[in-house]
């Protein structure tokens, strides 16, 4: 079955190897197989649910852009733009909105995370974020989302939202049900300093998460400071169900190295802590030293970032207009 596949991050700067494990190195994936028609977002109307300074969103939005490049995606062979280019996606919030049910949302874990213990000054975008992320998918007939698991609730909610909308305006199948694609093991990078805690670009330790363009020292650095536990290596047979961040550590191996946790475990079983460390530092720096690498590089051209940008825009557009055209129709504007 050919696959239509859309998904965005957001351009909140601190782009990490969560968001590379968890999402980008699966679109990269994605994107090489021919039959796929691919569309990826710097969805930078999601990014303003919290404040953003003007100025350093801009500057973000081409960061996030150059990820994507520097990863593997090529504007070739996927659709790159951001989200506030193409206006459909706002409409289609808007309309969702309107199908959506305030219990649904009140449901979401991630809002409740990000609100925090004072959920009355959280904006209402950050409330009705999931709605405009159904649009997103739904305007592109999107069969299938590659996300980090920590998605997995705002894709079912989508669903929800398609079949609701489906039903309400007597149009069956008009808007796609879609699949999420999550990996099947380490799909939740965890954070450097809590096993607990889901490694992200708003923890305010920066020993919390390897960003895509640290560098060489600062990667040894972090992965020395990582927390362990004071037992031993785990073996093959060892339960890591209580040592999470020995999990998360032995997971990222596993992840970049693309072997499995066996493997990883009877490895390093019976060797010491430092020894992996070592071995685990090494192969970061073989394999996100290069992607920082050309980050940088990309961010000297902006105009050809932006121009990437722009002209991803226009094929966005297009698809997004028919679209939200037949949408409005239904709906009986
Ligand atoms: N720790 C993670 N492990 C696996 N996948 C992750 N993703 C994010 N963190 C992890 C996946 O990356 C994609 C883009 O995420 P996003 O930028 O849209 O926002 P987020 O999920 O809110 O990521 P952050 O880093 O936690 O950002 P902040 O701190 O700004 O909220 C998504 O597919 C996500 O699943």
């Amino acid at each position: 079955m050919n696959k239509k596949i859309f998904s965005g991050v957001q351009p909140t700067g601190n782009l990490h190897l969560g968001n590379y494990l968890g999402a980008i190195k699966n679109f990269v994936q994605l994107q090489s197989d021919k039959k796929n028609q691919c569309i990826y977002c710097v969805v930078d109307l999601h990014s303003i649910t919290v404040k953003q300074d003007p100025r350093t969103l801009k500057q973000n939005t081409r960061e996030t852009t150059a990820a994507f490049l520097a990863s593997g995606l090529d504007p070739e062979k996927s659709i790159i733009f951001n989200q506030s280019a193409v206006s459909s996606h706002a409409e289609g919030a808007w309309i969702l909105g309107c199908v959506s049910r305030m219990g649904w949302l009140s449901r979401m874990t991630q809002f409740k995370e990000k609100a925090g213990k004072d959920k009355e000054k959280a904006s209402v975008g950050l409330y009705v974020y999931p709605v405009l992320m159904a649009a997103d998918i739904l305007l592109y007939d999107a069969t299938h989302v590659p996300v980090g698991e920590d998605q997995k609730q705002h894709l079912e909610l989508c669903r929800d939202i398609a079949q609701k909308f489906n039903n309400d305006f007597n149009s069956r199948n008009f808007l796609k049900v879609p699949e999420p694609l999550i990996q099947k093991e380490f799909a939740r990078i965890m954070s450097l300093k809590n096993g607990l805690n889901k490694m992200s670009k708003s923890d305010p330790s920066d020993f919390s998460r390897i960003n895509l363009t640290d560098d060489k020292d600062l990667i040894i650095n972090k992965i020395k400071k990582a927390k362990t536990d004071t037992l031993p290596m785990p073996g093959k047979k060892d339960n890591l169900e209580k040592r999470p961040e020995v999990l998360n550590l032995l997971g990222i191996y596993s992840s970049l190295s693309n072997q499995n946790l066996d493997e990883v475990k009877s490895n390093f079983e019976g060797k010491n802590f430092s020894s992996f460390k070592e071995n685990l530092s090494e192969l970061l720096i073989d394999k996100i030293l290069p992607i920082g690498k050309k980050i940088k590089d990309l961010l000297k051209d902006e105009k050809h970032l932006d121009n990437i940008l722009k002209k991803g825009a226009e094929k966005a557009d297009n698809l997004a207009t028919k679209k939200i055209n037949e949408m409005k129709k239904l709906v009986g504007f």
